[in-house]
């Protein structure tokens, strides 16, 4: 059997993508060269934890959150992506503007995560194509801003499915092959708690033929409405629940902020499934 592969990474067993913030909120000494070396740090111990994807991000697409300008999320995000690449590092940014996309690649990043698919910017696709790099396709209803102002579907599963199919079609036309390309049902971007159980449940049905599959849950807003847990920090035990249901539902990858914990979850997970 041959293995399947993402972006040069065997999908032989779960794999971590490691979450790296670079947004001014997230470090207390607010100084620019401080965020990026503190951030270039962070991202380190995630490696040494066992993240193989390192995922910087300089815009926040939490519900609510506004947009950054173009140029500032580049101040913010290619230092690091520099540093990390230059050290061997397998990155990807977190982004969905074309220009950010064309200077993260220029510093080495090898795979594009877009909250919205590669639709949120005109020269996105072509600026992945070109590149030949990897992409991981989200799905997003509306924007970050509104988007879980009232989240509507029909038939949630049917709906983000065909999208995603539709993504990577219009990727494989571009000349995108199978290792290059990964979908992502996009919990909690523009879905009710339903919405985002009902998609849970139904990841071997997410699936597109030959692209891998990514997951994100951790610390989401869905796990404090499940629990009691109120505060984003509060939400690793829920996040490893998650975690472990999505892995079983068949995602290839998890992005997530809690890199050690996650991966001593998946390894009892994966000795008790018999899974060496
Ligand atoms: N979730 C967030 C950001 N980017 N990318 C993918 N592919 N899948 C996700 O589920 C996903 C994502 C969450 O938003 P953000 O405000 O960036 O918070 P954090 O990066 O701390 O998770």
């Amino acid at each position: 059997m041959t293995i399947r592969r993402f972006a040069g990474i065997a999908l032989d067993r779960p794999i971590l993508m490691g979450i790296v913030n670079v947004t001014p909120d997230s470090f207390s000494d607010g100084g620019r060269h401080g965020a990026s070396a503190v951030a270039v740090a962070h991202a380190e111990a995630l490696a040494a934890a066992g993240a193989a994807i390192l995922d910087i991000g300089g815009e926040s697409t939490r519900p609510g959150a506004q947009p950054v300008p173009v140029d500032e999320e580049c101040r913010r995000v290619v230092p690091v992506i520099r540093a990390l690449a230059a050290a061997g590092h397998l990155v990807s940014v977190d982004t969905r503007h074309a220009p950010v996309m064309r200077e993260a690649l220029a510093a080495g990043a090898r795979i594009v995560n877009d909250v919205t698919a590669l639709t949120g910017d005109r020269d996105s696709l072509d600026v992945v194509a070109r590149g030949r790099v990897a992409v991981v396709l989200m799905h997003m209803q509306g924007e970050p801003a509104t988007m879980q102002a009232a989240p509507r579907y029909d038939d949630v599963v049917g709906e983000v499915g065909a999208y995603l199919a539709q993504r990577v079609a219009a990727c494989r036309e571009r000349g995108l092959r199978d290792e290059e390309l990964c979908v992502d049902p996009g919990i909690g971007f523009g879905k009710t708690l339903a919405h985002n159980l009902a998609l849970l449940r139904a990841l071997p049905r997410l699936r597109v033929a030959g692209a891998a599959m990514l997951v994100g849950v951790s610390r989401k807003g869905f796990i404090g409405a499940l629990s009691a847990a109120a505060t984003p920090a509060d939400r690793l035990p829920g996040s490893l629940a998650a975690g472990l249901a999505a892995v079983e539902g068949g995602a290839d990858i998890l992005r997530v902020h809690d890199v050690a914990e996650t991966r001593q979850a998946l390894d009892v997970w994966r000795g008790i499934r018999r899974l060496e």
